[in-house]
């Protein structure tokens, strides 16, 4: 990616179809959610796009590690996830990642760095932590990535591990998506102290924050402090501000924020920046139209695949313990 102080048009229209294709994948999944394809509670990442696929382009996955939590499609789709075998995990369809076994809350990918999502708040961290001893141990040159929530800033794991990661000097870059909301609950209600980089600096972590609605800042960003882990072996952590742009999960009634509370969408303000620039007519509504198309082909091939039946799970744990 080329910074200054704008990115290169190429580098926008990529981030573009990137963006599109991951919020099409979930509109497409919530589409087949209120047909009754999905079992579960379906937590779209919308709004946070940009700054998944900005932390996403300044890893290896030869030899970074991520985990994330219970809205982990697009951090799974950022970082190359066959989108096919998410789809079909997510569906508990066969062909899935994990034989459709695992289902959204039990993702993952590690051909592509994607070491899981998890359904536990914070249970993530402690886990990437482990990746981050494991990469400094083996020496492997790779470090470790955790998103998680603004709630979960709260929950005791995750604070063990931004202590942790500090007195044992871990390549870890630590990821808060603060979009304000730990399910109904607005983050000024539930946590004492606000500031997120006052509490990551307490516990002696090098801390920055971002707009993570701004394509260039996220970018730079967390290619700075992805390089900055890899080459100092220490940790890091990021508080990138997003919108939840829908409910906590699809289909919440969102009776606790007001219908005008919601906040700028970032592909509009990428959009935007595009259109700023000479191009030609039609470029951005074909890019939305051929994510829209590929996202809706790939869910539908997913609700087409067989389910995965309580036979396939007894045979996977007979298999398992044989
Ligand atoms: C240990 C634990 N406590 C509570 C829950 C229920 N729960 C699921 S998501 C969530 C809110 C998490 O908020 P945040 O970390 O800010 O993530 P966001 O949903 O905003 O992305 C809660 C309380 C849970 N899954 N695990
Ligand atoms: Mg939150």
């Amino acid at each position: 990616m080329v910074y200054g102080p704008f990115m290169e048009l190429e580098d926008l229209t990529s981030l573009f179809e990137k963006a599109h294709f991951i919020r099409a994948f979930e509109g497409a999944l919530a589409a087949a959610a209120d047909a009754g394809e999905v079992p579960g509670l379906v937590h779209l990442s919308n709004g946070a796009e940009i700054l998944e696929l900005a932390v996403a382009s300044a890893l290896d996955p030869k030899k970074d590690q991520v985990t994330g939590s219970h809205r982990s499609h697009g951090i799974a789709l950022s970082l190359g996830v066959d989108p096919q075998a998410l789809a079909c995990e997510i569906l508990g369809r066969e062909g899935g990642l994990s034989r459709g076994l695992g289902g959204t809350q039990h993702l993952i990918a590690p051909e592509s760095g994607f070491l899981g999502s998890n359904g536990i708040v914070g249970g993530q961290v402690p886990l990437a932590l482990g990746a981050a001893l494991s990469a400094k141990t083996l020496e492997t040159g790779g470090i470790a990535v955790s998103y998680f929530g603004d709630g979960a800033a709260n929950q005791g794991a995750v604070m063990e591990s931004l202590n942790l990661a500090v007195v044992l000097k871990l390549p870890i870059l630590f990821v808060c998506e603060n979009n304000g909301f730990g399910q109904s609950t607005a983050s000024s209600y539930s946590a004492g102290g606000t500031s997120l980089l006052g509490r990551a600096r307490a516990f002696g972590l090098a801390a920055d924050h971002v707009d993570g609605t701004d394509p260039v800042e996220s970018a730079k960003t967390a290619e700075r402090l992805v390089s900055w882990v890899r080459t100092s072996g220490s940790p890091a952590f990021l508080e990138a501000s997003v919108p939840r742009l829908s409910g906590h999960y699809h289909g919440d009634e969102e009776k606790y924020r007001a219908a005008d509370s919601q906040a700028a969408d970032p592909l509009q303000r990428l959009e935007a920046m595009i259109l700023n620039r000479d191009v030609p007519s039609g470029l951005v509504e074909d890019m939305k139209h051929r994510a829209h198309e590929r996202a809706c082909a790939v869910i539908d091939k997913a609700i087409a695949a067989p389910d995965v039946s309580d036979t396939a799970l007894d045979a996977y744990i007979k298999e398992a313990q044989s």
